[in-house]
């Protein structure tokens, strides 16, 4: 079976989010878990981090992408990085028009941006995965929709379209494990009732889409953000890796050359709405 066979993109459309099952064999999870550990204070994007950068080009979340949005042309835009140990925690969204719904991200058909997740430790039987709110794509409510506490195995590859609510650090029950407690409730639970860590919780984030309006929007967006911007400041590609992601079919926007010198980026700590 190939990946494509295991990624239905009418469910997608339909629901906001899939998770992917056995994208990565436990052994290159395993691998990067260390990967991460040697790498921890390089401060640029994956694309740009030797140790890390296969996971943008060995064409896997390529495609996840390709089949969900239909395309050959898949467009990353500078927007990669892993996380240790993070503290998100609170539903949001990721797209630029978060907040309004006349906003285009809301317009112009499909919103084509992807979030991946690859998380790197078992969150079936642990605690600390990710929540989302089932359908809640279609909605700039972040109280719409079901909440579901992501059960994702390791190897598995969590996408979900990224004007879906969703939430990090979340909780997992003991008993009874299938249901998802909201986040906002995470301090109500006791100790013994929550399920066990798994170790360090590491977690792989990638944004893809099309060459299209969306995209371009959010990475204008991007320029607004401090955080961002100082990510791009230790980002150079290197050609060979620029060449190996092109085989893999991805489409490389280098933004972080787009911005270099450029004194009115980063304006932003927090988000904040982009004019339209
Ligand atoms: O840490 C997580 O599981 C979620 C991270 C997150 O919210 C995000 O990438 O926007």
């Amino acid at each position: 079976m190939t990946i494509a066979d295991k990624v239905d993109a009418e469910a997608f459309w339909r629901d906001g989010w899939q998770i992917v099952p056995g994208v990565y064999s436990k052994e290159e999870i395993a691998q990067m878990r260390a990967e991460i550990e040697e790498t921890k204070t390089h401060g640029g994007d994956l694309l740009a981090n030797p140790k890390i950068n296969h996971v943008m080009t060995d064409g896997r979340l390529v495609q996840i992408a390709q089949k969900i949005l239909g395309s050959d042309e898949i467009v990353y835009g500078g927007d990669s990085a892993f996380t240790v140990n993070s503290s998100q925690h609170g539903f949001h969204k990721d797209n630029v028009d978060r907040t309004d719904p006349n906003g285009p991200d809301w317009q112009n058909g499909r919103y084509t941006m992807l979030r991946f997740g690859i998380y790197l430790q078992d969150h079936h039987k642990h605690t600390g995965g990710l929540n989302l709110r089932h359908a809640s794509h279609n909605t700039v409510s972040l109280k719409e929709g079901k909440n579901i506490y992501v059960r994702s195995k390791v190897g598995d590859v969590a996408v979900w379209s990224m004007r879906t609510s969703h939430s990090g650090n979340g909780t997992l029950l003991r008993f009874p494990p299938w249901t998802s407690p909201d986040p906002a409730h995470k301090p109500k639970h006791r100790p013994w009732q929550v399920a066990p860590k798994d170790g360090d919780r590491m977690a792989v984030f990638v944004a893809l889409g099309l060459n299209d309006a969306h995209h371009d929007r959010y990475v204008e967006y991007l320029k607004t953000r401090e955080y961002i911007i100082r990510i791009w400041s230790k980002s150079q590609y290197d050609p060979a890796v620029l060449e190996k992601a092109k085989q893999s079919g991805l489409t490389v926007r280098d933004v972080p050359r787009e911005v270099a010198g450029r004194t009115d980026v980063g304006q932003n700590v927090e988000w904040k709405p982009l004019p339209y």
